[in-house]
């Protein structure tokens, strides 16, 4: 193990995002010598909990990142259009959770189980991709190198986590007001999000997808590398804290077995198969929240189409769909030598 140590920026530290970075890195003890969260100046001085002590909160400007290495960002789309190439330009790696940079053709987009190689073409950005997209390329990659994906039709069931604390902070207020017989307020989401489904995620486009949907269907052919996969999506807000569910149909041009799926699974890095429908054993949210793995289960063939699988797959959204996905690139950087250090 070399002792190269780096000075790492956390931008947009005060966000669900951002504060799961920090205890990220600190769990898995990633080699900085620094670690200065950054936000924006309404945050600026406030201390966040790091290694037992407390770090503090940097206004993020534009000569925020002279002397640093790694810059891992998680505060919106807008700020990281700005600010990632202003970091690059001072010599920073950035990793960017945003969906700025993911479609950009100079920006690599890296789930690290899926395709580590694309990290080698980077040009200071590398982008994080969108937290559904991740979970179900981290179960569908291996699959695919078995058996060739032809078409994907998925669905979601994204838990209020991914749009930020304020959601978290809304759900919890309309079910305390709706059990205690008061009126639901909606501010994040257009309807009420406590004891309902919302088939809308991110804004609408001109095709009458969501943005989101459209994000899984283009993110998922950049990080397989390959064209040919069709992918099909609707994504749903369910009133879940943490965790994604999706129900994954995949047509397949050679022949699986549901035994084979899982075989397969079992062996796929960052996988747990979790599928034994007889003890009532399946992935649910409130049990893979807080864990590393993308969770399979209720695998099993699809005989209305020749060689069809049905699967449901689950991932703590802001723990492998953004923080520890955006650590796991740094990691694979630091690994191929893919940082200077300044
Ligand atoms: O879809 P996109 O665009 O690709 O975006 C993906 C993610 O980016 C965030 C959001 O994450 C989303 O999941 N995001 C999206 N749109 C955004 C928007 N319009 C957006 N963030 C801001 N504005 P998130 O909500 O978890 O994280 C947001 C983080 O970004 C910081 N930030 C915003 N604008 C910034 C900026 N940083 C630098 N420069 C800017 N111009 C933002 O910092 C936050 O860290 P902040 O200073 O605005 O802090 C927010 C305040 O919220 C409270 N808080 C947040 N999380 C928690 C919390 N309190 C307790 N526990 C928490 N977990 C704090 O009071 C904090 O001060
Ligand atoms: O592109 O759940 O990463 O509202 C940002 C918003 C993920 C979903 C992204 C949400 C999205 C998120």
């Amino acid at each position: 193990m070399s002792d190269v140590r780096f000075r790492v920026a956390v931008v947009g530290a005060t966000g669900a995002v951002g504060r799961e970075m920090l205890k990220t890195l600190e769990a898995r003890d990633f080699p900085a010598s620094e670690v200065v969260p950054m936000a924006s100046a309404r945050s600026a001085g406030m201390k966040l909990p790091y290694k037992g002590g407390e770090i503090q909160v940097q206004e993020l400007t534009e000569d925020s990142f002279e002397g640093f290495d790694l810059a891992l960002f998680s505060a919106g789309g807008s700020t990281s259009e700005k600010f990632a190439p202003i970091a690059a330009r001072a010599g920073c790696v950035v990793v960017d959770n945003s969906s700025a940079w993911r479609m950009d053709d100079d920006t690599p987009l890296v789930v690290p189980e899926v395709n580590p190689h694309d990290l080698d073409w980077h040009k200071g950005i590398i982008a994080n991709p969108n937290c559904s997209t991740i979970q179900m390329v981290v179960a569908l990659k291996p699959l695919h190198d078995e058996a060739t994906i032809k078409r994907v039709v998925v669905s979601t069931y994204q838990a209020v986590s991914g749009s930020g604390q304020k959601a978290m902070v809304e759900l919890e207020n309309q079910v305390r007001r709706l059990m205690s017989g008061q009126e639901a307020e909606s501010e994040v989401y257009p309807h009420q999000i406590a004891f309902n489904c919302l088939p809308h995620i991110d804004s609408f486009l001109e095709n009458e997808y969501t943005k989101e949907e459209m994000k899984m269907v283009n993110e998922t052919v950049k990080i397989m590398g390959d064209e040919s996969v069709k992918v099909t999506a609707t994504t749903v807000r369910v009133p879940v804290f943490f965790g994604h569910s999706e129900s994954v149909n995949i047509e397949t041009a050679k022949k699986l077995t549901s035994a084979q799926a899982r075989g397969i699974l079992a062996q796929a890095p960052g996988v747990t198969v979790f599928d034994n429908p007889s003890e009532n054993v399946y992935p649910m949210p409130v049990e893979c929240a807080g864990q590393d793995d993308v969770f399979v289960g209720r695998i099993r063939v699809d005989d209305t189409i020749e060689n069809g699988l049905n699967m449901w797959i689950v991932s703590d959204n802001i723990r492998k769909g953004a923080a520890l996905n955006t650590v796991q690139i740094a990691e694979t950087l630091i690994e191929r030598n893919l940082v200077r250090v300044l």
